[in-house]
């Protein structure tokens, strides 16, 4: 059975902040310096970052979640359930993006990490660019 609408909304919402969780503890580790380097706590991040990316979380953007609900807020453009191919498109280009970064997050070493983390965030931006409201 398809979750509700309501669920759905809810529910990407999480996927989408365990991932920015998880994008802060690498941005902290490789990227600022303000938490030191831990090559373990580092690669459990970006697999985590991978898994959500290639979980399917468009299945959470079903007809009803093109708006808020009640006290359920959604800052989703509506315009991204008539670009559904394009959406596809840029969560592919994450989904490779976070492979990636695990790759690099498995050989500790932090240059590589540093460029692949960037890479990562500019998919993420690519998609709110064009389609996440406010
Ligand atoms: C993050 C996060 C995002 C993206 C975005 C990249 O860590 O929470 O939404 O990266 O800021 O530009």
């Amino acid at each position: 059975a398809a979750m509700d609408p309501e669920k759905q909304i809810e529910t990407r919402q999480a996927g989408f902040t365990y991932m920015a969780w998880n994008m802060g503890k690498i941005k902290a580790q490789v990227i600022d310096g303000s938490v030191e380097y831990n090559q373990q706590q580092v690669e459990a991040a970006a697999n985590t970052i991978a898994a959500i990316a290639n979980s399917g979380i468009g299945a959470l953007f079903g007809p009803g979640t093109e708006q808020d609900i009640g006290d359920v807020h959604t800052r989703v453009d509506p315009a991204l359930f008539e670009n559904m191919q394009d959406v596809a498109q840029l969560a592919g280009n994450m989904g490779t993006a976070a492979n990636t970064l695990a790759a690099k997050a498995a050989t500790g070493d932090q240059s590589e990490i540093r460029m692949a983390f960037a890479e990562v965030g500019k998919t993420c931006k690519a998609c709110h660019d064009k389609y996440r409201l406010d």
